[in-house]
């Protein structure tokens, strides 16, 4: 989503506000979401439609300082394309890792930095730098897992930018100070290469079965020392629905946008259309203030669970390598592992 787009997102959502204001006022005050929250955006679904290939604005997020052939290294481009109403939309997304912003991840396993703990009892958080939320809260410490790319807020703070947004797989960690209720937000980005085409090359490094128009899936894990786990109690909602031969395939339901007939939400199931550089996508402007804890995810879909196999981790070392880690955690999603392709997943701990 462009600046532009973001600015009138807010701009249309504010007047909505002020003209909802009073009536929210005292509906906040007898629902269980609580008075410290924005009134719900129930406001209809604004879909924006894409076609075709954007134009690449970034040639490579990715830096790699130590790479060898058997590395699976992808360039992690930007580009931006016009949708048929006239909104620019920057794909795959706009990112903090893109605009410069920090604190960069603090790796867990990363083949780039050469940092591979063979277990999770070599691991050390120690020097992990905490980040204030509350001065005066406690210390949690967490680890994270993104396919592809993650960036973490908690009270609207930024926390974490994942410092490799495509490949290799990496992990990270994080330490933060807050105390409950506190907000954890997280935009996560499946990258690809075929840029606002939802599709990548498939798999790298290339053999001679490599597909070069794949749709691939993405994933979010993570847990926290005090307890907290990516599971089906968060709330995950989907921005950027890619590759579809025709947009109508995106049903919307209420907040929930839906692709329910395209042979399934996972590998292998998912269709794999033939659309290549004609294929559409569909987005949904992202709302000004959704990092926030006073962001009202209320009408949100919940976050779908994922098993590793869904996922395709079986085989990731930085993942793999440290089950006591991510125990009793789960994969999450939104509805459709393979076709969305931004999602922000949001969890309130109380
Ligand atoms: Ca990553
Ligand atoms: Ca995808």
């Amino acid at each position: 989503m462009s600046n532009k787009t973001g600015r009138a997102f807010a701009r249309v959502r504010s007047i909505a506000l002020a003209l909802v204001g009073s009536a929210a006022i005292s509906a906040c005050q007898t629902t269980s979401t609580g008075p410290d929250l924005d009134a719900a955006d129930t406001s209809p679904a604004k879909r924006m439609v894409t076609q075709g290939r954007a134009k690449t604005i970034v040639e490579n997020l990715t830096q790699c300082a130590h790479t060898n052939p058997k590395m699976n290294v992808r360039v992690a481009a930007v580009g931006q394309i016009t949708a048929t109403d006239g909104t620019v939309i920057t794909v795959p997304a706009v990112t903090a890792l893109q605009k410069g912003l920090g604190p960069k991840s603090v790796d867990l396993y990363n083949e780039c930095n050469q940092i591979a703990p063979k277990n999770s009892a070599e691991v050390s958080t120690a020097n992990v730098p905490v980040i204030d939320v509350d001065p005066d809260g406690e210390v949690i410490t967490g680890f994270i897992v993104a396919d592809n790319y993650y960036e973490m807020y908690v009270n609207g703070k930024l926390v974490s930018v994942d410092n490799t947004p495509y490949t290799p797989f990496n992990s990270s960690i994080v330490k933060f100070r807050v105390k409950r209720p506190y907000t954890l937000a997280f935009l996560v980005v499946d990258w690809d290469e075929h840029l606002s085409l939802g599709q990548e090359v498939f798999p790298v490094p290339v053999v001679a079965t490599t597909s070069q128009y794949y749709p691939g899936d993405g994933g979010l894990i993570a847990r926290f020392s005090d307890g907290t786990v990516t599971d089906s109690s968060w709330k995950a909602q989907t921005f950027y629905i890619a590759p579809l031969i025709d947009p109508k395939e995106v049903v919307e339901r209420g907040n929930v946008h839906d692709t329910p007939n395209l042979g399934g939400r996972t590998h292998p199931f998912a269709r794999k259309p033939d659309c290549q550089d004609k294929c559409y996508a569909v987005h949904y402007p992202i709302p000004a203030n959704w990092q926030s804890r006073r962001f009202n995810d209320s009408n949100w879909p919940r976050a779908w669970e994922f098993t590793d196999q869904e996922i395709g981790v079986t085989n990731l070392p930085a993942y793999t390598r440290y089950p006591e880690l991510f125990e009793g955690a789960r994969w999450i999603w939104s509805q459709n592992l393979v076709l969305d392709n931004v999602v922000i997943a949001r969890k309130t701990v109380r």
